[in-house]
């Protein structure tokens, strides 16, 4: 009887432990890096230069050096906020359109070390690279290839230039897990663009730290989400098409938004956002620092959709982050913490309809436990497929998270949620498109002891890890205030603003674009004012909305000097309609308000 036993339980080890074949890679596979670095979820951006001392978005160059100098600055300080933060990496504008960098080196001379700051000793890299190291955080720089200051900018020249640039930053400061490309190419001091050389730029930044992830609005290790306001596609694959020389194709901001599905290269997008309004930090922007509602709404639209966030903290003159924005982010954490304590599916039962080879190594369950490379995967010739969570009890929740096994590719399309009704039917609660390596769904709030995941369309068989289920009290809105709104009192091809009377002193005016960007972004225009309606005075010949093709939200400019008048004019010179692309078209499109500031 015994040895009857022992050879049973042979046979059932035996094919319990069969032999079943892998699951093979699905199209482009991301590198081990990319994994990583996927698995950040969460990183801190800092904008910091000369722009943080004069208040603009896009200094022009020609500011002097001795203007950068924080009184106070610390790197721990930003490193001990981010770690609290729940971040797992920083990355610093080592060198803004400005062309001024914050580390000294030798291939320029408007740098940090013909700053006053430390007496021209210190370098923020430096500071930043330990400080990041001393918390266990990963070191990234944005090194931008537009240069309003070098003179070589425009000629074959700089290119060599800024392969020297690359080496030295990329060569001083130990690991860096990510260099950020913006790709702009505006004018440089000479009034010329320069021809980028991309295919030398992105070779020498991997030669310099090995399997580094580069960002570029292409990728090709992660691309740009395609807008600036913090959200990626509801539906998001992390493939995007990529030439061999890094140009193109031309791609839209719809594509970066929402990836390409079975797209050449593994890109994953990035969600880049300020907390703030603008990109550096200013004093009156102290109080646009964003809600702990709007954080959680980017943070869902980001990491909850198959993206990774970096959260924009620029720091003060001081050299600081400024409290507004620290006290905001631990507000953050803790209403994160809070929301994803409780995975109220952890000791739930699975069952799927199929598992592979009926094997226990691909058993549903792996997605409850928390093991990052165990996986639930099915039989190859499967694409559609449902699994089912049983709870213990009858909990409440309104939010789903699932994962793909992305190391193995993205795959599934198309999928649907329902939840096990009192009567004993199921009852829809959510209908979706991609999952990738997280999605987070929002659904009603929902009370079950059954939750089932229908796998509509894939494009191979599907791969899990991870299912969860969360209660969140805390984002109720979703919806945000809209800019504030102002009148345009006459528009035919100019903006005119009529005040009433003479008597007002002007401070300054405010421009919005459409929040969608329709019809055009005014980025270059002529501003005149007027005292008796009928005489114009040139205030600006040619000015420009700094960064509002990226990022269109309200900008206030305000005048050196108020100045007395009844009318303002604006006529503009150029209406941007996307990434990349120009024209000049009717000035009156995209404008929501146009109102000037009175004492
Ligand atoms: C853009 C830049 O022009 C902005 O100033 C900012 O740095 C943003 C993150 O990238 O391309």
């Amino acid at each position: 009887m015994r040895k009857l036993f022992a050879v049973a339980l042979i046979f059932f080890v035996a094919i319990s432990c069969k032999n079943v074949q892998e699951v093979a890679p699905f199209g482009t596979i991301p590198t081990p890096q990319q994994v990583e670095w996927q698995k950040m979820e969460y990183n801190m951006f800092m904008h910091f230069g000369p722009n943080t001392f004069t208040g603009v978005e896009w200094g022009s160059g020609q500011e002097k050096e001795e203007l950068f100098n924080p009184t106070a600055m610390d790197c721990s300080q930003w490193t001990q906020i981010a770690k609290a933060a729940g971040m797992k990496g920083v990355i610093i504008t080592a060198k803004h359109h400005d062309g001024f960098c914050l580390w000294p080196n030798p291939v320029s001379n408007h740098t940090v070390a013909q700053s006053p700051w430390r007496d021209g000793k210190g370098d923020v890299l430096k500071d930043l690279s330990e400080a990041c190291r001393e918390d266990g955080l990963g070191f990234g720089i944005y090194i931008s290839p537009w240069d309003r200051n070098d003179p070589h900018y425009g000629t074959d020249e700089y290119n060599d230039v800024f392969v020297k640039t690359l080496e030295h930053a990329l060569g001083s400061y130990g690991h860096v897990f990510e260099q950020w490309f913006d790709r702009a190419c505006g004018e440089g001091p000479n009034g010329k663009k320069q021809v980028y050389d991309w295919v030398r730029f992105n070779g020498t930044v991997d030669k310099m730290q090995p399997g580094i992830v580069i960002f570029s609005d292409y990728g090709p290790g992660c691309r740009w989400v395609g807008n600036e306001r913090g959200h990626a596609g509801r539906t998001c694959w992390s493939t995007m098409n990529v030439d061999d020389d890094f140009n193109g194709p031309p791609t839209s901001r719809k594509q970066l938004n929402e990836g390409i599905v079975g797209g050449n290269t593994w890109a994953p997008a990035e969600t880049d956002v300020s907390i703030r309004k603008g990109w550096f930090w200013k004093e009156r922007e102290n109080s646009t620092v964003k809600s702990l509602q709007h954080l959680l709404k980017i943070y869902y639209e980001s990491v909850g959709r198959n993206s990774l966030l970096l959260l924009n903290v620029p720091p003060d003159t001081c050299g600081l982050i400024h409290p507004v924005d620290s006290a905001r982010l631990m507000e953050f954490r803790a209403a994160l913490d809070e929301i994803f304590s409780v995975d109220m599916a952890k000791d739930a039962r699975v069952e799927a309809d199929n598992v592979r080879g009926g094997s226990r190594k691909y058993r549903a369950e792996n997605m409850l436990r928390g093991d990052y490379d165990k996986y639930w995967a099915v039989d190859d010739s499967i694409t559609t497929v449902s699994f089912t969570v049983t709870l213990p009890e009858k909990r409440t929740f309104n939010r789903v998270q699932l994962q793909e096994y992305i190391p193995l590719g993205q795959r599934v399309a198309t999928f649907t949620i329902d939840a096990l009704d009192e009567d004993g039917s199921w009852k829809p609660i959510a209908r979706e498109t991609t999952i990738g390596y997280k999605r987070i769904v929002h659904v009603p709030v929902t009370t079950t002891t059954a939750v089932r995941v229908n796998i509509e369309e894939a494009l191979a068989c599907p791969v899990l890890n991870g299912f969860a289920l969360y209660m969140d009290n805390i984002y109720v809105s979703h919806e945000l205030t809209n800019l504030p709104g102002g009148e345009v009192k006459s528009a035919s091809d100019c903006l005119v603003v009529d005040l009433g009377d003479n008597k007002k002193t002007v401070k300054g005016y405010v421009y919005a674009p459409k929040e969608n960007g329709e019809g055009g972004v005014i980025s270059t225009y002529k501003l005149e004012a007027s005292i008796d309606c009928e005489n114009w005075t040139v205030l600006y010949e040619e000015k420009m909305f700094e960064n509002i093709v990226n990022n269109p939200v309200a900008q206030e400019v305000v005048f050196d000097e108020p100045i007395r008048a009844r009318m303002l004019r604006l006529t503009p010179i150029r209406v941007e309609t996307g990434t990349g692309s120009a024209t000049v078209s009717s000035p009156t499109y995209g404008v929501t308000a146009f109102t000037a500031t009175t004492k």
